[in-house]
């Protein structure tokens, strides 16, 4: 019988420390892999048990993730005590544990201190927060390192969120589609809530929870205004009931005609008083169902929506009576700046600032403009939103987009950390060197105690969330970046790829390799040296860099690039649209020249030549052709760097990237091979030596349709 369980327990240990089993992606990076013999039995010895006194609903997910990640790790249940003894992992704050051997302060409701300590002569663990949610933070965190092989000894760990309100927006309609969702059908079952509350909602929130979201918007910018009746508002508070344990709240996106269409109003001015008047009752009523509900996010006056200035009053007059409406629960309203007009003839990219800056100041206290990372639409480069700097009076929340409408949707391998990166670390000289975006979001340089950042989300009803496993990391760099926007992205891919596929070297090492560099390749495929909306009508799906007849000029992607016989490029300098003029002098004035402006933005700002010389010496022309070229050649790299991890990566993983790398790659040379029929059909131009020539004729290009690409209603 002995004998029986020791071979039953090698056996175990053995299928335990097998690198590779089957896997679908639907746990993303909370796999809780076995982590083999030597490894297991450190965690072990770190978690023999788990200490903790409070018993509410976040405690118990806390406790619940601990048993179920280190049982799956280890083979071994730790028991569930509530006084630390020698390997406890121990859970404490205030309200449970008297005499915390840890300073709390500065920490806030969030964060959390991990420290290994001696108590009574016995190691211990110790995780304490000022709060539960602070807890569940925390062992996260302490899961984190022990899923990436990090060591679980000496811990002195203080961790607290930079911004306040780190938000996922989804884009889901309430017919179960998805605004640009490449990942399936939305997760919200509309239909079925608020009865039939599917395990996928906790899944949802526990994955939210371990990188720190802590707000989530459910409903479509392009908002219903049925998403505030009261069936509706009953099903969202189910939804806020499943993440409450989690530390998240929900807001919703409102339509602004939403009393004329569900109360029959006559109007939907918001200096009206029965308008305000219908709102704070409406806030009233959402409160009743959802205690903690965030707030509310608004797209008004923009692509068609309604909004304040359809009654000749400002978005500051609209946000402000929705703010007044949600004030006294502690609500807020997060207006977006992203507004553009048809009878505005001015450079789209310099509308929003047009409209917003000059009502800097005059928000309500309860008020963020919510500012994309650049002034046209989530291109695979843009140059910092110049609202950024410019509003020091208005708390600013960023939005970028996880979802990759414009960068490959999903199929292509595009890390979006190097985005997310570059985007917060630019520097907007708004009060001198070292102003930038992070600090504006994150309140320190105009002292804004009410901050924000939101992405739009990546995730839809498909078993891996994300529509591929690589999408993944977009949601989870983003949740860490919200955290601490000073993270590096080559560090999240590195604890992203440990925790989703090994943390051995081997795999690491080539997969962060293929990660960093995926984003400007893609750029590189598509849109090189600062070209931009270059893509198909509607579905935004492959290159369509021809289209010139749309009604609106600024759907047209001959209105981004401008292409003639001569040059190429938007001039936004004096000479033509002078959008440089609303960043910061420091940066208009390098920006006034082509040759101080970064080459990766030169024709986003200019106009050149065709002959015009690069820093390379190459021509304009031949830097374009060579740029395509390489995005090519990085993404054929990408495949061989792939095939070269057959044997450490589990087959169905392995299968589906190999398969999409493979349809990347087909689409990259689309993209250059479209791009160059297309521009060679203007410049006339020879290819540079050594580069092939498109494989079809430009028309074969053009006549590409696909009237069902997903993602586009
Ligand atoms: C939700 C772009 C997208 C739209 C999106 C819009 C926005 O235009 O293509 O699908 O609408 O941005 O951010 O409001």
């Amino acid at each position: 019988m002995a004998r029986l369980f020791c071979y039953l327990t090698a056996m175990a240990l053995t299928i335990l420390a097998l690198p590779v089993r089957a896997e679908d992606g639907y746990d993303l990076w909370l796999r809780y892999a076995p982590a083999g013999q030597a490894r297991g039995a450190d965690i072990s010895a770190h978690a023999r048990a788990i200490s903790a006194r409070g018993d509410s609903a976040t405690m118990a997910s806390a406790k619940q993730e601990l048993q179920r990640a280190v049982t799956s790790m280890t083979g071994h249940a730790p028991a569930l005590t509530t006084e630390p003894a020698a390997g406890s992992l121990w859970l404490a704050t205030p309200g449970s544990t008297p005499a915390i051997p840890v300073p709390l302060k500065g920490l806030g409701a969030e964060g959390y201190a991990i420290r290994s300590i001696d108590r009574a002569g016995q190691p211990v663990t110790l995780i304490a927060a000022n709060s539960d949610i602070g807890i569940l933070h925390g062992v996260f965190h302490w899961l984190r390192l022990a899923q990436t092989g990090a060591s679980l000894d000496r811990l002195d760990i203080r961790s607290a969120p930079r911004i306040g309100l780190r938000l996922l927006n989804h884009w889901d309609n309430l017919d179960g589609t998805v605004e640009r969702g490449y990942a399936g059908q939305s997760i919200w079952d509309w239909w079925r809530l608020p009865d039939y509350k599917g395990p996928r909602y906790t899944d949802y929130a526990r994955a939210n929870a371990s990188i720190g979201i802590n707000g989530t918007v459910l409903n479509n910018v392009n908002a219903k205004a049925e998403s505030l009746s009261a069936p509706y508002i009953a099903k969202a508070a189910a939804l806020a009931d499943i993440f409450r344990p989690y530390g998240i709240k929900v807001y919703l996106s409102v339509k602004w005609t939403a009393p004329m269409e569900l109360d029959g109003l006559k109007t939907a001015d918001p200096l009206d008083p029965k308008v305000a008047a219908w709102w704070k009752a409406k806030a009233d009523e959402i409160y009743r169902a959802i205690p903690d509900f965030g707030g509310f996010l608004v797209k008004a006056n923009s692509e068609g929506q309604p909004g304040p200035q359809d009654y000749q009053r400002t978005h500051a007059d609209g946000a402000n009576m929705l703010a007044a409406a949600v004030k006294p629960h502690g609500g807020i309203v997060m207006w977006r700046a992203f507004v553009y007009a048809h009878d505005n003839p001015d450079d789209r990219a310099k509308q929003a600032y047009d409209d917003f800056k000059p009502l800097d100041g005059k928000f309500a206290d309860n008020v963020m403009v919510q500012v994309k990372n650049g002034a046209i639409d989530f291109q695979p480069r843009e140059p910092f939103h110049p609202l950024f700097g410019a509003m020091p009076k208005t708390p600013l929340m960023m939005e970028f987009q996880i979802t990759k409408e414009y960068l490959g949707q999903s199929t292509h391998l595009t890390y979006l950390g190097p985005l997310f990166e570059e985007t917060l670390d630019a520097d907007t000289y708004a009060k001198g060197t070292g102003s930038t975006v992070a600090k504006i979001i994150d309140g320190s340089l105009d002292g804004h105690r009410l901050t924000g950042i939101a992405g739009v989300a990546n995730i839809g009803i498909d078993r891996d969330w994300s529509g591929s496993i690589f999408n993944q990391a977009d949601w989870y760099a983003f949740g860490r970046l919200a955290w601490n926007p000073d993270l590096s992205a080559e560090a999240i891919a590195r604890e992203w790829t440990a925790m989703t596929f090994s943390p051995d070297p081997r795999v690491i090492d080539p997969v962060v390799a293929m990660m960093m560099g995926s984003r400007e390749a893609a750029v590189d495929y598509m849109t090189p040296l600062g070209l931009a909306h270059l893509m198909a009508t509607g579905h935004h799906y492959g290159p369509a860099p021809w289209v010139s007849e749309l009604a609106r000029p600024e759907w047209n992607p001959v209105y981004y690039h401008k292409a003639d016989a001569d040059g190429i490029g938007f001039d936004r300098t004096k000479s033509g649209s002078n959008a440089i003029s609303k960043y910061a002098p420091a940066i208009a004035r390098r920006l006034a020249d082509p040759a101080t402006t970064p080459e990766s933005e030169l024709l986003w700002f200019h106009h050149l030549p065709w002959d015009y010389r690069l820093k390379s010496g190459e021509t304009l022309w031949d830097g374009l052709v060579h740029r395509y070229d390489r995005g090519v050649a990085y993404v054929a790299d990408m495949q061989r760097t792939w095939e070269s991890l057959r044997p450490l990566v589990d087959p169905e993983r392995f299968a589906q990237t190999k398969a999409f790398l493979a349809i990347q790659h087909r689409e990259a040379q689309w993209w250059r091979d479209a791009s160059i029929a297309y521009f060679q059909s203007i410049n006339h131009l020879p290819l540079p030596a050594g580069a092939q020539a498109p494989a079809h004729d430009l028309n074969w290009y053009k006549a590409r349709s696909f009237p069902y690409a997903p993602g586009h209603n």
